[in-house]
């Protein structure tokens, strides 16, 4: 659909607005009160969170693909229906094929309490990502809603619309910006159980001491369904990750060896971003969905001065 017609079926004056965003995709300006946000119609792909008088809370690296077909390194990459490279059949894309998508727009608003809000809807039937039929021969529903004031709640919805029941791991992959990361800590994972994912996949147990960042890291913290909080001293400010429909949380940053081998990562960018995802990065939080059932997975993110 043209920015146009976007524009007159879903625009709401002052708190929604289509325009053309990076890489030429349609983008949805989301304007409430106390803050914005904007979400590409590709892959239903927050890219922009800012509440009135604070940085920029997402990142996004400066080399990212903004290519329909690739993944964009940074925002929320919406991560369904498989987390990580599980895909069913080997070659399927990291993370799945929702962020591989275009989306459509069912509804924006204005809420009450001054947030704007907008849903994007992904069905299976209309899903054209080659191949992805074949990855998962399922029928469903997606619905992701974004709801932006000085804070930000992500919610997506599956819905099984099919005869069979299916299995999904999925995450809200969220890329929030930071002054250093060897200077912030993430609280709220203390005594939690992960996988080091970093070399052979090792089970560990966080001590009593925030996260801190001195090296690659990537864990998944199992059977984790509370809130974090990453405390950025330098910049003066904390971030919550509140969440729910979700049972793990993973925390990642590529460091210096990673970052340069990734192509879509710049070398020099990795002090400056920690992902902190709303996950169920499965196994043993994989999610089934029965037949005209549903899981609804939610992030829901606000600052604060520290
Ligand atoms: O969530 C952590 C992780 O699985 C890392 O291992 C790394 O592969 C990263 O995701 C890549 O995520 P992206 O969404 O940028 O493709």
């Amino acid at each position: 659909m043209h920015l146009s017609e976007l524009n007159e079926r879903f625009g709401v004056a002052g708190a929604v607005a289509f325009e053309q965003g990076p890489g030429g995709f349609a983008r949805a300006v989301l304007t409430g009160a106390g803050g914005r946000a904007a979400v590409l119609l590709y892959g239903a792909h927050a890219m922009e969170f800012q509440p009135d008088g604070h940085r920029p809370v997402l990142w996004v690296s400066r080399r990212s693909w903004l290519e329909a077909g690739k993944p964009i390194r940074g925002g929320v990459p919406v991560c369904w229906p498989w987390f990580g490279g599980k895909g069913p059949v080997a070659g399927s894309p990291l993370h799945g094929f929702a962020r591989l998508a275009e989306w459509t727009v069912e509804s924006a608003a204005r809420l009450p309490d001054g947030r704007a809000t907008i849903t994007l809807v992904l069905r299976s039937e209309a899903v054209r990502v080659p191949q992805a039929a074949a990855w998962w021969p399922h029928a469903f529903e997606l619905r992701y809603t974004v709801t932006a004031g000085s804070d930000l709640t992500l919610t997506l919805s599956t819905r099984n619309t099919g005869n069979d029941p299916f299995t999904i791991t999925q995450a809200l992959h969220t890329y929030f910006a930071v002054s250093d990361v060897r200077s912030v800590r993430v609280h709220g994972l203390e005594g939690a159980e992960y996988i080091d994912t970093v070399g052979p996949e090792t089970l560990r147990r966080q001590g009593p001491e925030p996260v801190a960042v001195r090296a690659e890291i990537d864990n998944v913290y199992r059977g984790h369904t509370g809130e974090c909080v990453l405390e950025d001293a330098p910049w003066g400010r904390r971030i919550r990750v509140a969440k729910s429909g979700s049972r793990s949380t993973v925390v990642w940053n590529p460091w210096i060896e990673k970052a340069a081998r990734m192509p879509d990562f710049g070398d020099d960018e990795w002090p400056h971003m920690l992902c902190i995802e709303t996950a169920n990065a499965g196994p043993d939080d994989a999610v089934t969905i029965p037949p005209a059932g549903g899981h609804d997975i939610q992030t829901h993110i606000t600052v604060e001065p520290m």
